[in-house]
């Protein structure tokens, strides 16, 4: 029987996740080092390398000593929170990453209580100790008393902990001592994480995950918890509601290094991956053919937040896209729905336009994102939170939320998230910074980002976390000022823009095309402002020519998608095309705004 450890790396945004698991990869020799220098080799998709981020959890392993090593390699971002909870089904035990500098943070204590409760005992990787201030003795109290706190038992509050630089490519038991490679912690790998426990009898795989190829269509994933299952054997699929369904493994495959590898037999412990399972949902079990016992299912992440995706009706409709009516919109949002797990869609009154639920704002804007890439356009709404009635009262979701920055910007901050119906709940000086601790409403996290790092020149480092719903706070102003909006279609003339500078910033820049109800820019003031920014000069002869020189312009203010689905007000869209991303009005005329005010 082959040895294995099936292990997750969790941890806080950015803490080194990713980058700690290529490390193992070189140490199997699965790839040389270098080979992308820069490029994480696990973040293989474009929208992974552009952010930097893990989006989706990934499966690779390698072989150390005797043993292979399942490594589930998970996203740190709190959109995607409910993705780790799940593939931690998978792990015998955990790596719990904390950068020696930041310390614990929110989603820090998230996953970890995830991973506690599921009795999965962890190692602790004080990770990033080369970083000048690091306090690495520091953060590893931190993270004991976080973990007593969570109510560890006695055996995962006597967890061993690594030290090390997994962007260096070394782990140690002491950090002040630099080992020269990832060894130490393999080591402790295979000393510390229990073998996975196995039971003999008929097969039985809760599916945890799953992948998709545009081959084979949807591929599950879990591991195997009982027996054995061999390729091309017919199983039963016990579904969430105990209904059975038959059906056959047309493949069987499990994970070598960074790829799938075929196989004819999976035994019990093991991670694998199967082909041909028809009709199948996260949590259902897959099972033997002739006597069928499901396992309990899994929670699949309920979503927090919506918005409205419709077909672009924007003036500049179709010029910049491929993929522009309701029927492709349609049929791109029900082929998303076959592997994005945390996505609802419901259909409107109308037949362009779909309420498309997610988990936050990235999580729906990295879909947006990859239509447009795709040569989609549409037009989406502002980002709405979901509102519950439970027991005839009216709830919202209420998410932690950490703001560290320097002592100076902590007024300043407080001010900003306690106009957003935030409640202090903690405040902390570490060095020379601050940590404040929050509770607010996710609707006061939309466009937080934005407010904070412009109040606090960019210092501020915010991460958020969903708590629970509880009753709703009470209602507060977004956003102060209004939007400047074009009232002519046309070109955008340097002139014009010069002349309107007191009214506000721009968005767009001169020569560029834009529509009568597009919104052109911020006004300085509350409320909306209708201007026309595509007067030209009139020529006289009193002024010599030349004097265009003297237009200096702001540069304009240029949003990404997610700070542009932030920023919209209530009767805004963005229009997203291959090409650009503009804000507008929803109703472009003037008049047509003013008579649906009254
Ligand atoms: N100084 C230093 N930087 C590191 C270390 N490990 C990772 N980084 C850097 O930290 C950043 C984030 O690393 P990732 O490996 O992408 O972090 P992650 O935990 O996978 O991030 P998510 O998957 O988005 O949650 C990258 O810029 C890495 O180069 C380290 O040991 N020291
Ligand atoms: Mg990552």
């Amino acid at each position: 029987m082959q040895k294995i450890k099936n292990i997750a790396i969790i941890a806080h945004v950015d803490h080194g996740k990713t980058t700690l698991v290529d490390r193992m990869l070189v140490l199997g020799k699965l790839f040389r080092e270098n080979e992308n220098p820069g490029d994480l080799i696990l973040d293989n998709n474009d929208l992974e390398r552009e952010r930097g981020i893990t989006i989706l959890s990934k499966n690779v392993s390698v072989q150390y000593k005797d043993y292979k090593i399942n490594i589930i390699d998970t996203p740190g971002h709190a959109d995607f929170g409910g993705e780790v909870e799940r593939v931690l089904n998978m792990a015998d035990g955990v790596l719990l990453l904390v950068d020696a500098f930041e310390g614990t943070m929110p989603q820090t204590r998230f996953v970890l209580q995830k991973a506690l409760i599921l009795g999965l005992k962890p190692i602790v990787v004080i990770n990033k100790v080369d970083k000048p201030n690091c306090r690495p003795e520091e953060v590893q109290e931190q993270v004991f008393d976080l973990m007593f706190n969570l109510d560890a038992n006695e055996d995962q509050l006597n967890f061993p902990t690594i030290y090390g630089s997994a962007k260096q490519g070394w782990m140690s038991n002491d950090w002040k001592t630099p080992s020269k490679d990832i060894t130490p912690l393999m080591d402790c790998i295979l000393e510390h994480i229990p073998n996975p426990k196995t039971y003999e009898g008929t097969p039985q795989m809760l599916i945890t995950s799953l992948d998709y190829s545009p081959y084979v269509g949807r591929i599950a994933i879990g591991k195997l918890l009982r027996g054995t299952i061999k390729q091309g054997m017919p199983i039963s699929l016990v579904k969430r509601d105990r209904s059975i369904q038959r059906s056959r493994i047309k493949e069987l495959l499990t994970y070598e290094g960074l790829n799938k590898k075929k196989t004819d037999l999976v035994e019990a412990g093991d991670i694998c991956a199967l082909v041909g399972i028809e009709g199948f949902q996260i949590g259902d079990t897959v099972a033997d053919y002739e006597n069928p016992e499901g396992l309990d299912p899994i929670a699949i992440d309920e979503p927090t937040m919506s918005m409205l995706f419709t077909i672009n009706d924007s003036p500049f409709f179709g010029r910049e896209g491929k993929f522009v009516t309701s029927r492709h919109l349609k049929e791109r949002l029900d082929r998303e729905l076959e592997k994005n797990l945390a996505l609802r869609v419901e259909k409107t009154d109308s037949a362009d336009a779909f309420t498309v639920y997610g988990r936050g704002v990235l999580h729906l804007s990295v879909l947006i994102e990859t239509m447009r890439r795709e040569g989609y356009e549409l037009q989406v709404g502002q980002p709405k939170v979901i509102i519950k009635d439970i027991d005839g009262e009216k709830c919202e979701p209420i998410e932690y939320l950490t703001v560290d920055l320097p002592e100076d910007y902590s007024g300043k901050a407080i001010e900003i998230v306690q106009q957003r119906k935030g409640e202090m709940m903690n405040m902390e000086r570490k060095n020379d910074r601050i940590l404040l601790e929050f509770l607010i409403p996710s609707r006061g996290i939309i466009g937080l980002k934005n407010i904070m790092m412009t109040a606090t020149a960019g210092e501020a480092v915010i991460a958020h976390r969903f708590k629970e719903f509880a009753a709703y706070k009470g209602d507060f102003d977004k956003r102060q000022v209004g939007s400047l909006i074009a009232i002519e279609t046309g070109q955008a003339i340097a002139y014009a823009l010069d002349k309107l500078q007191d009214r506000g910033r721009f968005f767009v820049a001169p020569m560029e095309e834009i529509y009568e109800g597009q919104v052109v820019g911020e006004n300085t003031k509350s409320g909306d402002l209708g201007l026309n920014i595509t007067k030209t000069k009139k020529l006289t002869n009193i002024r010599a020519s030349g004097t265009d020189e003297k237009v200096r312009l702001a540069p304009p203010i240029r949003f990404s998608l997610e700070e542009a689905l932030e920023y919209i007000q209530e009767d805004e869209y963005v229009e997203v095309t291959p090409k650009a991303i503009r804000l507008r009005k929803i109703l472009l005329k003037e008049h047509d705004r003013k008579r649906a005010k009254n």
